[in-house]
């Protein structure tokens, strides 16, 4: 069931390995330019996502392990938003503006944040990835549709003659 997934899918103990991990997946998001980064997409199914919204140079890392969202705001903001795993395609999605976010940080501790503006929009986004939801499920389905059509035209091994 998807409960059981999801149960499969909780990080028992933040230990040397998820830190490890947690580490690839920072550099892995720094590589290729994101703010967020889930590790269902580097292919390994645990609840654990990274985050950077800082736009200086100076970094300011993010880890959530096992993060529940609570509180959704019943206002919601909309953003333009991207994926890693949509390359190149964007469009406004509309979220709750703000949420709590329940979490094991780094060192396995416990936190809970209010979250607001790009942070509670890219922490929904990432908790998304956990259940397999794509920021293209929330659009109609001709812009949907649209997008993964031109995705599977900006195929980097097209021959275009
Ligand atoms: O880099 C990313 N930018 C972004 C912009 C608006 C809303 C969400 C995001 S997350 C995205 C990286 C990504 O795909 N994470 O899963
Ligand atoms: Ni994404």
């Amino acid at each position: 069931s998807a409960a059981s997934d999801v149960y499969k899918r909780q990080v028992i103990r933040v230990g040397n390995d998820e830190r490890k991990l947690m580490d690839d997946m920072l550099e892995t998001m720094y590589a290729a330019n994101g703010i967020g980064l889930a590790a269902i997409q580097i292919g390994v199914p645990k609840r654990i996502i990274v985050m950077d919204l800082s736009k200086d140079k100076e970094k300011k890392p993010m880890f959530f392990v096992n993060p529940e969202i609570n509180n959704k705001n019943k206002i919601h903001s909309i953003y333009e938003e991207g994926c890693l795993s949509v390359p190149n395609q964007f469009a406004e999605i509309e979220r709750p503006s703000t949420c709590e976010v329940k979490y094991l940080d780094y060192n396995g501790n416990q936190k809970i944040i209010k979250a607001e503006g790009l942070l509670a929009t890219c922490i929904q986004h990432e908790m998304d990835h956990l259940e397999g939801i794509l920021f293209i499920d929330y659009l109609s389905k001709l812009k949907k549709s649209m997008i993964l059509k031109k995705l599977s035209k900006n195929k980097p091994d097209r021959i275009v003659v």
